[in-house]
Protein backbone atom coordinates (compact mmCIF):
# COMPACT_ATOMS: atom_id res chain seq x y z
CA UNK A 1 0.00 0.00 0.00
CA UNK A 2 1.74 3.13 -1.00
CA UNK A 3 2.18 5.95 1.66
CA UNK A 4 -0.47 8.35 -0.22
CA UNK A 5 -3.26 5.96 -1.12
CA UNK A 6 -6.67 6.82 0.62
CA UNK A 7 -8.73 4.01 0.99
CA UNK A 8 -12.39 4.78 1.82
CA UNK A 9 -15.14 2.98 3.24
CA UNK A 10 -16.45 1.92 -0.35
CA UNK A 11 -15.87 3.34 -3.57
CA UNK A 12 -18.61 2.59 -6.28
CA UNK A 13 -18.04 -0.15 -9.11
CA UNK A 14 -17.96 1.64 -12.55
CA UNK A 15 -18.80 -0.50 -15.34
CA UNK A 16 -16.12 0.18 -18.56
CA UNK A 17 -16.73 3.78 -19.92
CA UNK A 18 -16.93 2.10 -23.78
CA UNK A 19 -19.61 0.26 -22.53
CA UNK A 20 -21.68 3.16 -21.16
CA UNK A 21 -20.73 5.61 -23.90
CA UNK A 22 -22.94 3.11 -26.09
CA UNK A 23 -25.87 3.72 -23.82
CA UNK A 24 -25.02 7.48 -23.97
CA UNK A 25 -25.04 7.35 -27.61
CA UNK A 26 -28.40 6.34 -27.91
CA UNK A 27 -29.77 8.42 -25.31
CA UNK A 28 -28.34 11.54 -27.18
CA UNK A 29 -29.66 10.20 -30.72
CA UNK A 30 -33.22 9.59 -29.13
CA UNK A 31 -33.47 12.51 -27.54
CA UNK A 32 -36.17 10.89 -24.57
CA UNK A 33 -34.05 11.83 -21.55
CA UNK A 34 -36.49 10.97 -18.77
CA UNK A 35 -40.24 10.24 -17.99
CA UNK A 36 -40.31 6.46 -18.20
CA UNK A 37 -37.96 5.90 -21.31
CA UNK A 38 -37.01 2.93 -22.77
CA UNK A 39 -34.22 2.15 -20.55
CA UNK A 40 -36.01 2.56 -17.60
CA UNK A 41 -38.74 -0.06 -18.99
CA UNK A 42 -35.78 -2.48 -19.68
CA UNK A 43 -34.73 -1.94 -16.17
CA UNK A 44 -37.45 -2.35 -14.39
CA UNK A 45 -38.12 -5.61 -16.55
CA UNK A 46 -34.81 -6.49 -15.80
CA UNK A 47 -34.97 -5.63 -12.19
CA UNK A 48 -38.15 -7.56 -11.69
CA UNK A 49 -36.35 -10.96 -13.07
CA UNK A 50 -32.61 -10.62 -11.19
CA UNK A 51 -34.24 -10.04 -8.03
CA UNK A 52 -36.99 -12.93 -8.44
CA UNK A 53 -40.24 -9.94 -7.32
CA UNK A 54 -43.37 -8.63 -9.69
CA UNK A 55 -43.40 -5.02 -9.70
CA UNK A 56 -40.95 -2.64 -8.83
CA UNK A 57 -41.23 1.28 -9.55
CA UNK A 58 -37.68 3.08 -10.22
CA UNK A 59 -36.98 6.33 -8.30
CA UNK A 60 -34.21 8.75 -8.40
CA UNK A 61 -33.11 8.03 -5.49
CA UNK A 62 -33.76 5.69 -2.05
CA UNK A 63 -35.36 8.91 0.16
CA UNK A 64 -37.73 10.15 -2.01
CA UNK A 65 -38.80 6.45 -2.88
CA UNK A 66 -39.47 5.68 0.96
CA UNK A 67 -41.10 9.19 1.27
CA UNK A 68 -43.45 8.17 -1.48
CA UNK A 69 -43.92 4.38 0.05
CA UNK A 70 -45.53 5.78 2.76
CA UNK A 71 -47.51 7.81 0.88
CA UNK A 72 -48.70 5.10 -1.61
CA UNK A 73 -50.19 3.37 1.57
CA UNK A 74 -51.44 6.46 3.13
CA UNK A 75 -49.99 5.85 6.61
CA UNK A 76 -50.61 8.39 9.62
CA UNK A 77 -49.75 9.06 12.83
CA UNK A 78 -47.05 6.76 14.41
CA UNK A 79 -44.70 4.20 13.01
CA UNK A 80 -42.91 2.17 14.48
CA UNK A 81 -39.07 1.68 13.50
CA UNK A 82 -35.18 1.09 14.53
CA UNK A 83 -32.83 4.01 15.38
CA UNK A 84 -30.17 2.24 14.05
CA UNK A 85 -29.86 2.92 10.57
CA UNK A 86 -28.89 5.92 8.45
CA UNK A 87 -30.79 9.19 8.75
CA UNK A 88 -33.47 8.85 5.79
CA UNK A 89 -35.39 5.87 7.45
CA UNK A 90 -36.72 8.29 9.93
CA UNK A 91 -36.65 11.68 7.87
CA UNK A 92 -39.11 10.41 5.09
CA UNK A 93 -41.90 9.62 8.30
CA UNK A 94 -40.86 13.28 9.59
CA UNK A 95 -41.38 14.65 5.90
CA UNK A 96 -44.99 12.80 5.93
CA UNK A 97 -45.88 14.39 9.06
CA UNK A 98 -45.39 10.94 11.03
CA UNK A 99 -43.76 10.73 14.75
CA UNK A 100 -41.40 7.73 14.63
CA UNK A 101 -41.54 5.84 17.27
CA UNK A 102 -38.30 3.91 17.74
CA UNK A 103 -37.67 0.30 19.13
CA UNK A 104 -34.56 -1.23 20.07
CA UNK A 105 -32.73 -3.62 17.97
CA UNK A 106 -31.12 -6.96 17.94
CA UNK A 107 -27.77 -7.89 19.03
CA UNK A 108 -27.23 -10.30 16.58
CA UNK A 109 -28.76 -9.19 13.58
CA UNK A 110 -29.26 -5.02 14.41
CA UNK A 111 -32.47 -4.99 12.87
CA UNK A 112 -35.63 -4.09 15.05
CA UNK A 113 -36.02 -6.62 18.27
CA UNK A 114 -39.58 -8.40 17.49
CA UNK A 115 -39.66 -8.57 21.23
CA UNK A 116 -39.98 -5.15 21.76
CA UNK A 117 -42.21 -3.91 18.57
CA UNK A 118 -46.29 -4.71 20.76
CA UNK A 119 -45.12 -2.81 23.50
CA UNK A 120 -45.09 0.33 21.59
CA UNK A 121 -47.73 0.02 19.89
CA UNK A 122 -50.47 2.57 20.50
CA UNK A 123 -54.15 3.48 19.12
CA UNK A 124 -51.90 5.88 16.81
CA UNK A 125 -49.75 3.51 15.18
CA UNK A 126 -50.67 2.58 11.73
CA UNK A 127 -47.37 0.81 10.10
CA UNK A 128 -44.07 -0.93 11.38
CA UNK A 129 -40.82 0.53 9.19
CA UNK A 130 -37.89 -2.12 9.52
CA UNK A 131 -35.02 -1.96 8.27
CA UNK A 132 -32.36 -5.14 6.58
CA UNK A 133 -29.50 -3.84 7.79
CA UNK A 134 -26.19 -4.40 6.74
CA UNK A 135 -28.64 -6.70 4.52
CA UNK A 136 -29.10 -8.46 7.54
CA UNK A 137 -32.65 -9.99 6.60
CA UNK A 138 -35.34 -8.87 10.03
CA UNK A 139 -37.40 -11.87 10.58
CA UNK A 140 -40.07 -11.17 8.17
CA UNK A 141 -42.89 -13.79 9.45
CA UNK A 142 -42.56 -12.62 12.83
CA UNK A 143 -42.58 -9.30 11.68
CA UNK A 144 -45.39 -10.14 9.28
CA UNK A 145 -47.59 -12.06 12.33
CA UNK A 146 -47.38 -8.98 14.38
CA UNK A 147 -48.67 -6.45 11.60
CA UNK A 148 -51.43 -8.81 10.57
CA UNK A 149 -52.49 -9.41 14.91
CA UNK A 150 -52.85 -5.61 15.38
CA UNK A 151 -53.77 -4.03 11.54
CA UNK A 152 -50.72 -2.57 10.43
CA UNK A 153 -48.66 -2.60 7.18
CA UNK A 154 -45.36 -2.83 6.92
CA UNK A 155 -42.36 -0.93 4.72
CA UNK A 156 -39.27 -2.54 4.42
CA UNK A 157 -36.62 -0.20 3.99
CA UNK A 158 -34.29 -2.74 2.28
CA UNK A 159 -31.62 0.05 0.89
CA UNK A 160 -28.99 -2.76 2.28
CA UNK A 161 -30.29 -5.85 0.71
CA UNK A 162 -29.89 -5.66 -2.76
CA UNK A 163 -30.63 -8.97 -4.35
CA UNK A 164 -30.48 -10.57 -0.65
CA UNK A 165 -32.65 -13.87 -0.02
CA UNK A 166 -34.17 -16.20 2.41
CA UNK A 167 -34.39 -19.88 1.20
CA UNK A 168 -33.95 -19.07 -2.15
CA UNK A 169 -36.96 -16.20 -1.63
CA UNK A 170 -36.38 -12.20 -2.69
CA UNK A 171 -36.75 -10.68 0.75
CA UNK A 172 -38.45 -7.89 -1.21
CA UNK A 173 -41.13 -10.45 -1.29
CA UNK A 174 -42.22 -9.85 1.87
CA UNK A 175 -44.23 -6.70 3.75
CA UNK A 176 -46.30 -4.34 1.77
CA UNK A 177 -43.52 -2.39 0.31
CA UNK A 178 -39.89 -2.27 0.14
CA UNK A 179 -37.34 0.18 -0.31
CA UNK A 180 -34.46 0.01 -2.57
CA UNK A 181 -31.71 2.71 -2.70
CA UNK A 182 -29.18 2.80 -5.85
CA UNK A 183 -27.29 5.32 -4.42
CA UNK A 184 -23.64 5.42 -5.32
CA UNK A 185 -22.27 3.31 -2.04
CA UNK A 186 -24.48 0.34 -2.14
CA UNK A 187 -24.20 -2.47 -3.64
CA UNK A 188 -25.69 -2.09 -6.85
CA UNK A 189 -25.40 1.71 -8.22
CA UNK A 190 -27.27 3.71 -10.65
CA UNK A 191 -25.39 7.14 -9.42
CA UNK A 192 -28.63 7.59 -7.41
CA UNK A 193 -31.64 5.81 -7.64
CA UNK A 194 -33.82 3.80 -5.91
CA UNK A 195 -36.78 1.91 -6.10
CA UNK A 196 -40.08 0.73 -4.56
CA UNK A 197 -41.11 -3.16 -4.74
CA UNK A 198 -44.81 -3.78 -4.12
CA UNK A 199 -46.82 -7.40 -5.12
CA UNK A 200 -49.94 -5.99 -7.37
CA UNK A 201 -50.45 -4.36 -10.22
CA UNK A 202 -52.65 -1.73 -8.95
CA UNK A 203 -50.44 -0.60 -6.38
CA UNK A 204 -47.58 -0.07 -9.06
CA UNK A 205 -49.72 2.02 -10.70
CA UNK A 206 -50.79 4.27 -7.89
CA UNK A 207 -46.71 4.65 -6.81
CA UNK A 208 -45.93 5.35 -10.84
CA UNK A 209 -48.75 8.32 -10.71
CA UNK A 210 -47.32 9.39 -7.36
CA UNK A 211 -43.52 9.84 -8.43
CA UNK A 212 -44.65 11.86 -11.21
CA UNK A 213 -46.93 14.59 -9.69
CA UNK A 214 -49.99 12.46 -9.32
CA UNK A 215 -50.60 12.25 -13.17
CA UNK A 216 -52.48 9.60 -14.20
CA UNK A 217 -52.83 10.50 -17.70
CA UNK A 218 -52.62 13.63 -19.53
CA UNK A 219 -55.39 15.62 -18.07
CA UNK A 220 -56.07 14.05 -14.70
CA UNK A 221 -53.85 14.45 -11.58
CA UNK A 222 -55.30 11.71 -8.75
CA UNK A 223 -52.74 13.07 -6.16
CA UNK A 224 -50.66 15.34 -4.81
CA UNK A 225 -47.77 13.56 -6.27
CA UNK A 226 -43.67 14.36 -6.26
CA UNK A 227 -41.17 14.77 -9.19
CA UNK A 228 -39.07 11.18 -8.29
CA UNK A 229 -38.53 9.55 -11.39
CA UNK A 230 -35.57 8.29 -12.92
CA UNK A 231 -33.70 9.44 -15.53
CA UNK A 232 -32.45 7.36 -18.93
CA UNK A 233 -28.89 7.56 -17.81
CA UNK A 234 -29.45 6.53 -13.97
CA UNK A 235 -31.04 3.80 -15.61
CA UNK A 236 -28.79 2.26 -18.39
CA UNK A 237 -26.11 2.75 -15.81
CA UNK A 238 -28.70 0.16 -14.13
CA UNK A 239 -28.87 -2.06 -17.08
CA UNK A 240 -24.88 -1.81 -17.20
CA UNK A 241 -24.59 -2.48 -13.57
CA UNK A 242 -27.08 -5.99 -13.68
CA UNK A 243 -24.35 -7.20 -16.12
CA UNK A 244 -21.68 -7.11 -13.26
CA UNK A 245 -23.45 -7.66 -10.16
CA UNK A 246 -23.12 -11.32 -9.98
CA UNK A 247 -19.29 -10.95 -9.97
CA UNK A 248 -19.30 -8.21 -7.56
CA UNK A 249 -21.18 -9.85 -4.66
CA UNK A 250 -18.93 -12.66 -4.72
CA UNK A 251 -15.95 -10.32 -4.84
CA UNK A 252 -17.63 -8.81 -1.63
CA UNK A 253 -18.06 -12.60 -0.37
CA UNK A 254 -14.38 -13.22 -0.76
CA UNK A 255 -13.49 -9.81 0.98
CA UNK A 256 -15.80 -10.54 3.83
CA UNK A 257 -14.24 -13.91 4.17
CA UNK A 258 -10.94 -12.99 4.16
CA UNK A 259 -11.29 -10.25 6.69
CA UNK A 260 -13.12 -12.67 9.20
CA UNK A 261 -9.98 -15.10 8.41
CA UNK A 262 -7.72 -12.47 9.13
CA UNK A 263 -9.76 -10.77 12.16
CA UNK A 264 -10.70 -14.22 14.03
CA UNK A 265 -8.51 -14.27 17.08
CA UNK A 266 -8.55 -10.44 18.20
CA UNK A 267 -10.21 -9.81 21.86
CA UNK A 268 -12.51 -7.41 22.22
CA UNK A 269 -13.25 -7.48 18.19
CA UNK A 270 -16.67 -9.04 16.38
CA UNK A 271 -18.02 -9.15 13.05
CA UNK A 272 -21.06 -10.74 11.47
CA UNK A 273 -21.59 -14.33 10.21
CA UNK A 274 -23.65 -15.43 7.01
CA UNK A 275 -27.21 -16.13 8.46
CA UNK A 276 -27.89 -19.80 7.67
CA UNK A 277 -30.67 -20.16 4.72
CA UNK A 278 -29.97 -16.67 3.44
CA UNK A 279 -27.81 -15.52 0.44
CA UNK A 280 -26.14 -12.05 1.33
CA UNK A 281 -24.81 -9.16 -0.72
CA UNK A 282 -22.21 -8.21 1.76
CA UNK A 283 -22.74 -3.71 1.52
CA UNK A 284 -20.48 -3.69 4.35
CA UNK A 285 -18.16 -5.08 7.20
CA UNK A 286 -18.77 -3.40 10.47
CA UNK A 287 -16.43 -4.91 13.38
CA UNK A 288 -17.78 -3.97 16.75
CA UNK A 289 -14.77 -2.75 19.44
CA UNK A 290 -15.55 -4.07 22.94
CA UNK A 291 -13.97 -3.25 26.35
CA UNK A 292 -11.76 -6.23 25.78
CA UNK A 293 -9.99 -4.71 22.79
CA UNK A 294 -6.63 -2.94 23.97
CA UNK A 295 -8.26 0.61 22.59
CA UNK A 296 -11.22 1.90 22.27
CA UNK A 297 -13.07 2.11 19.12
CA UNK A 298 -12.59 5.59 18.57
CA UNK A 299 -9.21 5.11 19.30
CA UNK A 300 -8.85 2.47 16.37
CA UNK A 301 -10.82 4.81 14.09
CA UNK A 302 -8.15 7.48 14.49
CA UNK A 303 -5.61 5.37 13.69
CA UNK A 304 -6.98 3.53 10.88
CA UNK A 305 -7.51 7.32 9.89
CA UNK A 306 -3.69 7.97 10.37
CA UNK A 307 -2.88 5.10 7.89
CA UNK A 308 -5.05 6.58 5.28
CA UNK A 309 -7.82 3.90 6.08
CA UNK A 310 -11.15 6.04 6.25
CA UNK A 311 -13.65 3.69 8.12
CA UNK A 312 -17.02 4.77 8.66
CA UNK A 313 -19.16 4.50 12.16
CA UNK A 314 -22.48 2.85 10.29
CA UNK A 315 -24.41 4.13 12.68
CA UNK A 316 -23.40 6.25 14.86
CA UNK A 317 -24.57 8.65 16.13
CA UNK A 318 -28.14 6.99 16.50
CA UNK A 319 -30.80 8.77 14.99
CA UNK A 320 -32.80 9.33 18.11
CA UNK A 321 -29.64 11.27 19.05
CA UNK A 322 -30.69 13.60 16.26
CA UNK A 323 -32.16 16.93 16.89
CA UNK A 324 -35.57 16.96 15.35
CA UNK A 325 -35.94 13.05 17.15
CA UNK A 326 -34.12 13.66 20.76
CA UNK A 327 -37.07 14.92 22.91
CA UNK A 328 -39.10 12.09 21.83
CA UNK A 329 -39.78 9.80 24.69
CA UNK A 330 -39.01 6.52 22.36
CA UNK A 331 -35.69 8.20 21.79
CA UNK A 332 -34.48 8.00 24.92
CA UNK A 333 -31.26 5.67 25.54
CA UNK A 334 -32.64 3.70 28.32
CA UNK A 335 -35.09 2.99 25.93
CA UNK A 336 -32.46 1.51 23.31
CA UNK A 337 -29.80 -0.10 25.48
CA UNK A 338 -28.87 -2.23 23.02
CA UNK A 339 -28.85 0.24 19.42
CA UNK A 340 -26.75 2.52 22.03
CA UNK A 341 -24.06 -0.17 22.70
CA UNK A 342 -23.70 -1.20 19.25
CA UNK A 343 -23.79 2.30 17.71
CA UNK A 344 -20.89 3.07 20.34
CA UNK A 345 -19.12 -0.04 19.12
CA UNK A 346 -18.82 -0.17 15.40
CA UNK A 347 -16.62 0.67 12.60
CA UNK A 348 -17.50 -0.02 8.66
CA UNK A 349 -14.06 -1.14 7.16
CA UNK A 350 -13.34 -0.69 3.29
CA UNK A 351 -15.73 -2.90 1.77
CA UNK A 352 -15.92 -2.69 -2.00
CA UNK A 353 -15.54 -5.18 -5.21
CA UNK A 354 -11.76 -3.60 -6.26
CA UNK A 355 -10.81 -3.47 -3.09
CA UNK A 356 -7.43 -5.20 -2.92
CA UNK A 357 -6.01 -8.24 -0.59
CA UNK A 358 -2.56 -6.31 0.03
CA UNK A 359 -4.99 -3.42 2.06
CA UNK A 360 -7.18 -5.72 3.53
CA UNK A 361 -3.94 -7.48 4.84
CA UNK A 362 -3.52 -4.44 6.33
CA UNK A 363 -5.73 -3.05 7.64
CA UNK A 364 -6.36 -5.85 9.57
CA UNK A 365 -2.82 -5.29 10.72
CA UNK A 366 -2.92 -2.36 11.94
CA UNK A 367 -5.84 -3.76 14.01
CA UNK A 368 -4.31 -6.64 15.28
CA UNK A 369 -0.96 -4.45 15.80
CA UNK A 370 -2.31 -1.44 17.51
N1 LIG B 1 -32.09 3.87 4.11
C1 LIG B 1 -30.89 3.38 4.44
C2 LIG B 1 -30.84 2.26 5.41
C3 LIG B 1 -29.74 3.90 3.87
O1 LIG B 1 -28.53 3.41 4.21
C4 LIG B 1 -29.84 4.97 2.95
C5 LIG B 1 -28.64 5.58 2.38
C6 LIG B 1 -31.13 5.44 2.61
C7 LIG B 1 -32.24 4.86 3.22
C8 LIG B 1 -31.34 6.56 1.63
O2 LIG B 1 -31.06 6.19 0.31
P1 LIG B 1 -30.56 7.30 -0.77
O3 LIG B 1 -31.54 8.42 -0.72
O4 LIG B 1 -29.18 7.73 -0.36
O5 LIG B 1 -30.60 6.56 -2.08
C9 LIG B 1 -23.93 7.48 2.48
C10 LIG B 1 -24.91 7.55 1.32
O6 LIG B 1 -25.02 8.87 0.79
C11 LIG B 1 -26.28 7.05 1.63
O7 LIG B 1 -26.89 6.72 0.40
C12 LIG B 1 -26.22 5.79 2.48
N2 LIG B 1 -27.51 5.33 2.88
C13 LIG B 1 -25.37 6.03 3.71
C14 LIG B 1 -25.29 4.81 4.60
O8 LIG B 1 -24.07 6.35 3.28
P2 LIG B 1 -22.64 9.41 3.73
O9 LIG B 1 -23.05 10.72 4.23
O10 LIG B 1 -21.87 8.50 4.59
O11 LIG B 1 -21.90 9.55 2.29
P3 LIG B 1 -20.45 10.10 1.94
O12 LIG B 1 -20.60 11.12 0.88
O13 LIG B 1 -19.74 10.46 3.17
O14 LIG B 1 -19.78 8.83 1.24
C15 LIG B 1 -19.36 7.69 1.95
C16 LIG B 1 -18.06 7.19 1.34
O15 LIG B 1 -18.23 6.76 0.02
C17 LIG B 1 -16.96 8.24 1.34
O16 LIG B 1 -15.85 7.69 1.98
C18 LIG B 1 -16.62 8.46 -0.10
C19 LIG B 1 -17.23 7.30 -0.86
N3 LIG B 1 -17.88 7.76 -2.09
C20 LIG B 1 -19.05 8.44 -1.97
C21 LIG B 1 -19.69 8.91 -3.10
C22 LIG B 1 -20.98 9.68 -2.98
C23 LIG B 1 -17.29 7.55 -3.31
O17 LIG B 1 -16.20 6.94 -3.39
N4 LIG B 1 -17.94 7.98 -4.44
C24 LIG B 1 -19.10 8.67 -4.38
O18 LIG B 1 -19.66 9.04 -5.45
O19 LIG B 1 -23.99 8.65 3.25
Amino acid sequence: MSEKKQILVTQPFLPPLDEFNEYLRQIWESKWLTNNGKFHQELEKALCEYLGIKYISLFSNGTLALITAIQTLKITGEVITTPYSFVATSHALWWNNIKPVFVDIEPETFNIDLNKIEAAITPKTTAIMPVHVYGNPCRVEKIKEIADTYGLKVIYDAAHAFGVKINNNSVLNFGDLSVMSFHATKVYNTFEGGAIVCHDEATKKRIDFLKNFGFANETTVVAPGINAKMNEVQASMGLLQLKYIDENIEKRKKIAELYRKNLKDIKGISFMHDLSGVKHCYPYFPIFVNEEYSRTRDELYEELKKNNIYGRRYFYPLISHFSPYRSMDSAKPENLPVAEKVSNQVICLPMYPELEIEDITNITLIIKNI
